[in-house]
């Protein structure tokens, strides 16, 4: 277990939960956090502090003494740009003062949707490497690429070190088809989480936090410089998700159906 706390934004979320329990079995110090109730007991060795990403007072309140901090609140799907704001944009902004004010770490989970307009790889094309251009897919995916750009900035500016976790689709199982591509486990975010609070040294780093698909759209990333590989795999469920949806926007993007929300464009 990690010498500092660590605090958990987005506490009752779905991955919060999940990593809240995980972690506090390997013996972690926890301190957790979200603006919903915590909806499960409360793990051994945690604690728990209901509050909001807009209040930048309570969140250095709550990491100080911490070596990481573990983001996983806000917004989780997209949303109107006045919902996105606060918590996300906002939010990210306590988060990094926080962490520059305790010298800790910045585990952030991003998503793929920051990058959501790259076409998917048609058979045996090339992956899309972690140093690919942003292409948010929306508000949220938009929210999501100034949090990997403020990792930038605070990295360069202040020697904050900072991970984003490019989260492709993390479920308990693989549901539809792209998700053979997307899907991460429980178990590899996990083991993810681990090493990136763990590892001697990050930087600034990027890694698309998705499980060993042999249909993956995604290519190179940093995992060398934290040691971490994931050891699922979707592929075992492919006979059980679905046909193709129609829509063709959804089909072609790497974000799927979020690049189809209220899209216009004509040419
Ligand atoms: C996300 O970023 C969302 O938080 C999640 O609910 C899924 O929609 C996931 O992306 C995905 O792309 O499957």
């Amino acid at each position: 277990a990690p010498h500092k706390p660590v605090l958990l934004t987005g506490a009752s979320g779905n991955l919060g939960r999940h990593l809240a329990a995980a972690l506090a079995q390997q013996g972690w110090r926890l301190r957790l956090t979200d603006i919903m109730p915590f909806p499960d007991p409360l793990p051994s060795g945690a604690s728990f502090v209901k509050s909001d990403l807009n209040d930048g007072v309570a969140l250095i309140r709550q990491a100080e003494g911490c070596g990481a901090i573990l983001h996983f609140g806000g917004v989780s799907v997209e949303k109107p740009f006045e919902e996105v704001l606060g918590p996300n944009l906002r939010g990210l902004y306590h988060v990094y003062e926080a962490a520059r004010r305790e010298g800790a770490r910045v585990v952030f989970a991003s998503s793929n949707h920051s990058i959501g307009f790259h076409e998917r790889p048609s058979g045996n094309a090339e992956r899309l490497d972690a140093d690919c251009a942003f292409r948010p897919d929306g508000y949220y995916g938009l929210s999501k690429a100034y949090g990997e750009l403020m990792g930038r900035m605070y990295w360069d500016k202040h020697g904050v070190e900072n991970i984003n976790l490019r989260i492709g689709s993390c479920f308990p199982k693989p549901i539809d088809r792209r998700m053979l591509s997307t899907w991460l486990s429980y178990g590899d975010l996990t083991r993810l989480v681990e090493r990136c609070v763990l590892a001697e040294r990050s930087g600034h780093a990027v890694i698309w936090a998705c499980s060993d698909n042999p249909a993956s759209y995604w290519g190179r990333d940093h995992r060398e410089r934290i040691g971490w590989a994931p050891q699922d795999s979707a592929e075992p469920w492919r006979p059980e998700v679905g046909s193709i949806t129609a829509d063709p926007v959804t089909e072609r993007y790497q974000g799927g159906g979020y690049t189809a929300i209220e899209y216009s464009r004509r040419t």
